[in-house]
């Protein structure tokens, strides 16, 4: 077991510049020590290295599509190699567009391992767009769509299958920023999505109670997290801020959660943007809530039931 960590210092996905800063941002806020206090073994794999940020208008739809592709072909490659060998992999972003890269080499680790793959992905955002449907060309926009099969064959097709997953494997929490055309796909695709107004009416508690139904003891979890799910008055570093978010508390308990299911196989955190953090304050706060998720709780206590 144990887990690596592996840097993707790029944002070429996004339309913001500086979350090519987001690995060492947490490195700085303590994320190995942090999980190694917690008894967890952690390898620093360094970062992955690929093709700088242009900067270029959007071609076709799409912005930097053959960087895109690069990064997250690298970033596969990596991943897959930790998963065979038994380990967890985190990955530390880096840009949302590679969640395409990420997920589909747990995608594929999954299926050679004949485990059920569930994906829990925390945004404001839906990112299911596509080149037709994007108001902006940048790729962090589209990861979910790419991985359920809809987008180029150079980001659709990095698993061992197109689609990459399911619809069924997916479940969004904390979305706040849907597009209009992007608002029709998902319905029409079937993605379950727990948006903000879910976790006000019913409560985080049974929002997750929810998007954990049917996990059990062969399942595969896999966790995106996309800093800007987070109230943007506690985690002000990120490029895409939306207000209305989970405060921390309700953060705190849906990563407690899951670390309760023991299920976790797999992580992802991005969309950090030091340029635009204050103090490293958001880094920290991925820190602790990555502390919950290994388990890190205030009291011991049994899961009910
Ligand atoms: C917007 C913003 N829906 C777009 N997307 C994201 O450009 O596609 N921001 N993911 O983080
Ligand atoms: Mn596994
Ligand atoms: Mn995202
Ligand atoms: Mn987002």
């Amino acid at each position: 077991g144990g887990v690596s960590l592996i840097g993707v210092p790029t944002d070429i996905g996004a339309g913001t510049l500086g979350s090519r800063m987001g690995p060492e941002a947490l490195r700085v806020a303590g994320i190995a020590p942090a999980l190694q206090a917690l008894g967890v073994k952690v390898r620093d794999r360094g970062n992955l290295q690929g093709p700088a940020n242009p900067w270029l208008a959007a071609v076709n739809g799409f912005r930097h599509l053959p960087e895109v592709a690069l990064w997250n072909r690298l970033l596969h490659d990596a991943m897959h190699a930790e998963l065979r060998a038994g380990r967890l992999p985190i990955m530390l972003g880096g840009d949302h567009c590679l969640g395409i890269g990420s997920i589909s080499a747990v995608a594929r680790h999954c299926r050679a391992s004949g485990q059920p793959l569930r994906v829990l992905w925390f945004d404001a955002h839906a990112d299911f767009n596509t080149a037709t449907l994007t108001p902006s060309g940048n790729i962090h926009g589209m990861p979910v769509a790419c991985l359920c099969g809809q987008g180029p064959e150079e980001l659709t097709g990095l698993a061992d299958r197109v689609p990459a997953m399911a619809p069924a494997d997916i479940r969004q929490i904390g979305i706040r920023s849907v597009d209009a055309g992007e608002k029709r796909l998902v319905h029409d695709m079937g993605i379950e999505v727990f948006d903000m107004r879910c976790i006000d009416e019913w409560g985080m508690r049974q929002v997750m109670e929810h998007a954990l139904a049917g996990v059990d003891h062969r399942t595969h979890l896999h966790v995106s997290l996309d800093v800007d799910f987070l109230d943007p008055d506690i985690a002000p570093g990120v490029g895409t801020t939306v207000r209305g978010g989970p405060t921390y508390r309700e953060a705190q308990l849906c990563m407690e959660m899951i670390a309760d299911t023991g299920r976790l196989g797999s992580l992802d955190v991005v969309e950090l943007n030091p340029a635009l953090d204050v103090r490293n304050q958001t880094a920290e706060l991925a820190v602790d809530l990555i502390e919950s998720l290994f388990g890190k709780s205030t009291l011991m206590r049994q899961a009910d039931g």
